[in-house]
């Protein structure tokens, strides 16, 4: 089999653009997410566009034992991943601390570090006996800076700046690559999930300029991957033009 791929979050936004990319290039593909029928779809069409084996695998990147379960299941042909992209993450709600939900801080929290950690903890060993993988974890600006009534949000994707840079260190010693690339405002699902399905508030945020697209970010994640072996890209900040950081974003009402 060619390289093996997995991607969590890959029924959408940047996952599925990503998983595209490198299908496109011959990598066979572990694809999760948790909407069976969306994960079914685009594997489908992926397999059909190019050609590739892909092996979709739907579970809650929160859900400890399903996460164990399903990378411990996984068919011996698929066992040997080259590379991980961690992905899969949300922004849920955008309050000030006082008046946060404390649900929404436990999925944001649940998903974008501790589901991050539990999917490294299976994967990692395994590249760590074979002295080979890379890893690469999808940060945001929202990792270096923070805007108003973001202070969760922020604070997982601090935590995943982190973690990339310790990582990097834990596994230096076994030839593994570890990037973060971190993307600023892109129009996906983002957020559309952040405002609880609200199609108005979502679309605002994108009004008066270009944001990134999900392929923008994914052929990024594509070039990290395709540095020669002894070349390690530590971290991308990438961003749309119109964004010259977290809070300040060039709108004119003329760019549709
Ligand atoms: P989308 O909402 O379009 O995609 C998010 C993906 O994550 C989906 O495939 C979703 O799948 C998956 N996911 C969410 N929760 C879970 C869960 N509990 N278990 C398994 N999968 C889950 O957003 P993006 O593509 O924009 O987001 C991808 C990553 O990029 C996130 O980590 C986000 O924080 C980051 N990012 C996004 C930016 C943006 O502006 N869009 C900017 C910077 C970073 P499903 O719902 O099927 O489970
Ligand atoms: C997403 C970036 O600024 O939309 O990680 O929260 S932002």
């Amino acid at each position: 089999m060619n390289k093996i791929t997995l991607i969590t979050g890959a029924t959408s936004g940047i996952g599925k653009a990503a998983a595209e990319k490198f299908a496109e290039k011959g990598h066979a593909l572990i694809l999760t997410g948790r909407r069976k029928e969306k994960l079914e779809e685009v594997s489908e069409s992926i397999r059909a566009k190019y050609g590739v084996e892909i092996f979709p695998l739907c579970f809650d990147i929160r859900k400890l034992a399903d996460v164990q379960h399903a990378i411990d299941n996984l068919p011996a042909e698929w066992k040997e991943i080259d590379i991980l992209i961690n992905n899969a993450g949300l922004a849920v709600g955008l309050n000030p601390i006082q008046s946060g939900v404390i649900d929404d801080w436990e999925r944001m929290i649940d998903t974008n570090i501790k589901g991050l950690l539990y999917i490294t903890r299976l994967v990692s060993p395994g590249m760590v006996e074979r002295r080979k993988g890379h890893i690469v974890n999808i940060g945001s600006i929202a990792g270096r800076e923070v805007y108003s009534n973001g202070n969760v949000y922020c604070a997982t994707k601090h935590a995943v700046d982190a973690l990339s840079k310790a990582m990097r260190i834990d596994l230096l010693p076994y030839n593994i690559r570890v990037s973060q690339v971190a993307p600023g405002q892109a129009e996906t699902e983002f957020s559309l999930v952040r405002f609880k399905g609200d199609e108005e508030k979502a679309k605002a945020v994108y009004e008066g300029f270009i944001p990134l697209t999900a392929e923008d970010i994914a052929d990024v994640i594509l070039y990290v991957c395709e540095a020669p072996p002894h070349v390690n890209i530590n971290d991308v900040l990438v961003m749309p033009t119109a964004q010259a950081s977290i809070s300040i974003t060039h709108r004119d009402k003329n760019v549709k």
